[in-house]
């Protein structure tokens, strides 16, 4: 899948992570969606009867939102346009609405160091945060 991802930023020299290895095909996803620039595939462990990751294909300086600037507008917008997209996809399990969340550093309960949109769903969501 390499020829689709445009090439890696030159500024970003932040370790690779497990998503390049789905990138690159190294280790297999459940891939339900996939344009140019992102990625969306089923976590591996869902928290949810649906549970999908986005991420664009070029990070980009991109290991968290707090790394984001002007010049990445466009990709994040593009990741929530998806997310509402594919949390009205009932075919992959969701209902009438989903949860939309990005975890952010350490403090967030971020564990892979690329910025990554996950979207929930399936069930009825509780109305607070763990
Ligand atoms: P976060 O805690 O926000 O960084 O979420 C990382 C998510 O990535 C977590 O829900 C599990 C998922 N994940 C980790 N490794 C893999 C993998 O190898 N394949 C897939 N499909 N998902 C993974």
């Amino acid at each position: 899948r390499w020829d689709s991802i445009r090439g890696a930023g030159v500024r970003d020299t932040a370790p690779s992570t497990i998503f390049d290895l789905i990138l690159n095909g190294s280790i297999p996803a459940t891939i339900v969606r996939e344009n140019e620039h992102i990625l969306a595939f089923k976590d591996i462990n869902p928290l949810a009867p649906a549970h999908i990751l986005l991420i664009p294909k070029d990070r980009n300086g991109l290991t968290s939102l707090r790394q984001s600037t002007e010049e990445h507008i466009h990709i994040l917008g593009q990741l929530l346009v998806m997310a509402g997209e594919i949390a009205k996809d009932t075919s992959l399990g969701f209902g009438d609405g989903a949860r939309i969340v990005i975890n952010d550093g350490k403090d967030g309960g971020q564990e892979v160091q690329h910025l990554h949109v996950h979207v929930l769903g399936g069930r009825q969501m509780e109305s607070t945060f763990g």
